[in-house]
């Protein structure tokens, strides 16, 4: 067994920096302090546990561009997203260091004079997350963040791709005076941790953002400890456009939702639905403005869309493409060389196809790639019964003025996150997680300290 991660810029191929792997045994041994330590920190008032986030998004902060840097280098984002996610992965930091102190009980009035009820809260115990490489510091910090204000403490495994920003955030946490013990970070392949964290009776909860088949397997490894679980699985977003639609707003923010990380984002548009009677004119603005779209090294302040992580994510996006071609679709723009892959990077154009089926693999699977597939429809029922028409519900879009349409899209999509003219909609304040097989549980906003949180009900008798 290799006794490191080598850390590779998806850009060039070149190595950024070797990581060591945790052993079986400093895994278990971190499991057991992170459980021992959740006595004491748990009982550390919420004011406090809310003083020392805040310091630690403060000091986040002070070195943004330095992590904005690590994050690019290890993931391809270009450096401007790469700077907005980590004010993003902070916003949650500071959400969640004010929540801390509204974890609030109730009373209940009795059914007798004897008796009186109160409801209590209290953290769950220690968590331990898997996150992503799509948003290392974001993914991390919207669980850390909850967890510790909860209460909790929180080991977390990083992606194997980009473990670096997770590292450097979780060092800071240290810095500013959080336990050692209470937050920590261990790395290695997500199989074999991820075994050791849904097998140790010291996890109280696993939270985890990645792939559904994953998530799925972890479901099932915690059942026999019966852990708690929290999942942010993939998504198969649905982008429906009315024939009323502002058409100019609709292209650009079809692009803000779908190029975001080079379409590697769970809520990104993967699936354009347009009434048929706009159909034409959306495709060709769209096509326009996408191959304007400039591709390149994510550390080159001009470029807009990176490359994909590693092969195994080029792979997938190509063979949609293939597939979609195949199938009958045209490419509108968007011509892919498998020539930068024998290099050992893995650019994709920014890709537009018509005459897209729900046949083809890309309208069922999640792509996680540039790639915009565009069919129509006449009937809003028919784009409705097209968006749902998949096991996914993360983020579901809609583009209309007209009330009516935007209601019964609204009322009818079954997505947990619905952007009515709105292609960005994540925000710390609000609920972020998905309906059927893309998840269980929300993150952000007041749901989301819930799922570190027990209830303890007392009932007492007698007076
Ligand atoms: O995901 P994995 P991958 C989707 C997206 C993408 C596909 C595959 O469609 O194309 O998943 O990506 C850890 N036990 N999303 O292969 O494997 C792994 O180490 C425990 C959507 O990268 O799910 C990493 O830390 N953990 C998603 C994390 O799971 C395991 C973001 C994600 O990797 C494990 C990423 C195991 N058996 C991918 N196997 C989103 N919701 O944003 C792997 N891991």
């Amino acid at each position: 067994m290799t006794e490191s991660l080598q850390v590779k810029n998806p850009a060039t191929g070149e190595p950024v920096q070797e990581v060591r792997i945790n052993s079986e045994e400093e895994i278990l041994e971190a499991l057991k302090k992170g459980h021992a330590a959740f006595k004491q920190w748990s009982k550390v008032n919420a004011h406090e546990r809310s003083r020392l986030l805040k310091k630690w998004s403060d000091r986040i902060l002070e070195e943004t561009e330095e992590i904005a840097k690590i994050m690019t280098l290890e993931s391809g984002k270009p450096i401007n997203e790469s700077l907005g996610e980590v004010k993003y992965a902070v916003s949650y930091i500071d959400w969640y260091a004010e929540e801390a102190k509204r974890i609030y009980g109730r009373t209940i009035p009795a059914n007798t004079e004897s008796k009186r009820i109160v409801v209590t809260r209290q953290p769950v115990g220690l968590v331990a997350a898997i996150t992503p490489w799509n948003f290392p510091a974001a993914m991390m910090t919207r669980k850390a963040a909850p967890a510790l204000a909860a209460g909790c403490t929180f080991i977390v495994k990083p992606a194997e791709d980009t473990p670096l920003t997770t590292i450097k955030l979780i060092e800071m946490a240290h810095e500013v005076g959080i336990p050692e013990e209470a937050v920590q970070c261990v790395n290695g392949y997500g199989s074999e941790i991820g075994k050791l964290f849904t097998d140790s009776e010291h996890v109280r909860k696993i939270t985890f953002t990645g792939s559904t088949p994953v998530g799925k397997h972890l479901i099932k490894n915690s059942a026999d400890t019966v852990k708690h679980v929290s999942m942010e699985l993939g998504g198969h977003a649905p982008l429906i456009i009315a024939e009323d639609a502002d058409l100019d707003f609709a292209v650009a923010q079809t692009i803000a939702s779908k190029f975001r990380n080079a379409g590697q984002t769970c809520i990104c548009a993967n699936r354009v639905l347009v009434h048929e009677n706009i159909a034409e004119e959306f495709s060709d603005r769209l096509a326009n403005e996408v191959a304007k779209l400039k591709v390149g090294n994510g550390l080159e302040k001009q470029t807009q869309v990176g490359p994909a992580i590693n092969e195994k994510g080029f792979d997938k996006v190509m063979l949609q493409i293939h597939d979609a071609e195949e199938k009958g679709a045209e490419v509108l723009c968007g011509n892919q060389s498998d020539a930068d892959r024998e290099a050992g990077y893995f650019f994709i154009y920014p890709t537009v196809l018509k005459n897209v089926s729900e046949t083809m693999e890309m309208m069922q699977e999640e792509t996680f790639g540039p790639v915009v597939p565009i069919t129509t429809f006449k009937a809003i029922e028919k784009a409705v019964q097209i968006a749902n028409g998949t096991p996914y519900g993360l983020a579901a879009y809609f583009f209309t003025n007209d009330y009516r349409t935007g209601t019964f899209l609204h009322e009818n999509l079954d997505f947990g996150i619905v952007g009515w003219n709105d292609g960005a909609p994540s925000a710390a304040h609000a609920p972020f997680g998905g309906m059927k097989e893309s998840g269980l549980g929300r993150e952000g906003g007041i749901e989301g300290i819930e799922p570190y949180l027990e209830t303890k009900y007392l009932s007492v008798g007698n007076l």
